[in-house]
């Protein structure tokens, strides 16, 4: 190769790099493959990480940090340094609570839980809780990395601008099944009601996601009002109810490994960390199709620490970070830029990146409004059954 030839696919190579689209290590690779020494591609990249972290440093006004952080996140729903990389470059402290399904969350902040700087609701949650006063205005000076966030998600319909929301993850929620036990052709929710396999399912302790899986096996939208599907469903779930084992969310994953439960709704990360520990599992999108939500992180009108809490939403909104949950709970990032670090065995994977004809099958959950009611009902009796 001509010299001068070298030099400018070199300088196309830095640039293509600074622009976020390779990884460090692509970038090495390449860079000394075009004839560039070790050292002067550790250079180079090493200058491009303190950039970054000068940028990073610039966005925030320290002296308005508080000394803790109180986050509420899903269960499982994050990865093992995102909590100690904020600590340590922040020095904030940052207290983690858990919960397991929306409706939990949202009880306990009216029942008058005032500590929380950050929630983690799906979309249609932050449209019940708008509607009720319970989030709080975010100010986008404060979160630059917005602007890094998929077309898709940026404009959502239940938060019109993103004036109160930022996304954290987005899935669909199928089901998790062992292939060793579960035979024959594998692409319905009819197989959580045949009887062979009584005993190994569960359906999600999530009143609109359980409830979502009969309204789809007969062919209704996930978010009916009508009170004559919902009775319908009802009347299915009541007839399932003596082959489950349980209504149970991201605690089934230790059943699905040991082999206890064969058949259960579930999101697709759960289920691939599940499979992380039995390759046994697998994940299906039936045929009559299923839930796709997104998760966001919003910060409750009565959060102690908002300031903070916006930098720890425009720091997750770096590709880096939220790649790095992705690659660990294995579901889908907001984040374009991410999408460049994302393991290529999870890019590809159609459970967590639905190409256009299995997104076709997919339904985002709406507030019901009136009809939560309903759904309140029924799920009381068939917790109860
Ligand atoms: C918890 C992730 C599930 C979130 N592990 C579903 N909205």
């Amino acid at each position: 190769m001509k010299e001068k030839n070298k030099k400018s696919r070199i300088e196309e190579l830095v640039a293509t790099f600074e622009a976020g689209k390779l990884t460090r290590r692509d970038f090495i690779k390449k860079a000394t493959a075009l004839g560039l020494s070790m050292a002067g591609a550790l250079t180079i990249a090493d200058r491009f990480f303190s950039k970054t972290r000068q940028a990073y440093a610039a966005q925030v006004d320290r002296s308005k940090l508080s000394k803790e952080l109180n986050i509420y996140n899903w269960s499982d729903y994050i990865a093992e340094d995102t909590i100690p990389n904020f600590e340590k470059e922040f020095g904030v402290k940052v207290n983690y609570d858990t919960y397991e399904d929306n409706e939990a969350m949202l009880a306990k902040l009216q029942s008058g839980a005032t500590g929380y700087d950050i929630v983690v609701p799906t979309g249609y949650m932050i449209e019940i809780m708008l509607i009720q006063g319970l989030l709080a205005p975010i100010d986008h000076d404060i979160i630059p990395n917005l602007k890094g966030v998929s077309d898709e998600l940026r404009d959502p319909p239940y938060d019109p601008g993103r004036k109160h929301s930022v996304p954290w993850q987005w899935g669909t929620t199928g089901f998790a099944y062992n292939s060793k036990k579960v035979s024959g052709k594998i692409d319905s929710w009819k197989l959580l009601w045949d009887p062979q396999y009584k005993g190994k399912i569960t359906l999600l302790d999530d009143m609109r996601s359980a409830i979502s899986v009969a309204l789809k096996y007969r062919g209704y939208s996930l978010n009916s009002t009508s009170k004559s599907e919902l009775m319908e469903a009802k009347k299915m779930l009541m007839e399932q109810k003596p082959l489950l084992k349980a209504y149970i969310s991201a605690p089934v994953k230790s059943l699905l490994i040991s082999g206890e439960v064969w058949l259960s709704q579930l999101w697709v990360g759960d289920t691939l960390m599940a499979k992380d520990e039995n390759n046994d599992i697998e994940y299906c999108i039936p045929k009559e199709g299923c839930e796709i939500w997104d998760d966001n992180l919003a910060i409750p009108k009565t959060a102690p620490h908002k300031y903070t809490a916006q930098v720890w939403m425009n720091y997750c909104l770096r590709p880096e970070v939220s790649a790095g949950v992705s690659n660990f709970v294995h579901y889908a990032t907001p984040v374009e830029a991410a999408k460049k670090l994302i393991d290529k065995s999870d890019l590809n994977n159609p459970g967590i990146y639905p190409p256009p004809e299995v997104m076709k099958r997919l339904e985002f959950q709406k507030d019901v409004g009136e009809a939560t009611r309903l759904y309140d009902q029924i799920w009381t009796e068939l917790k109860a059954a």
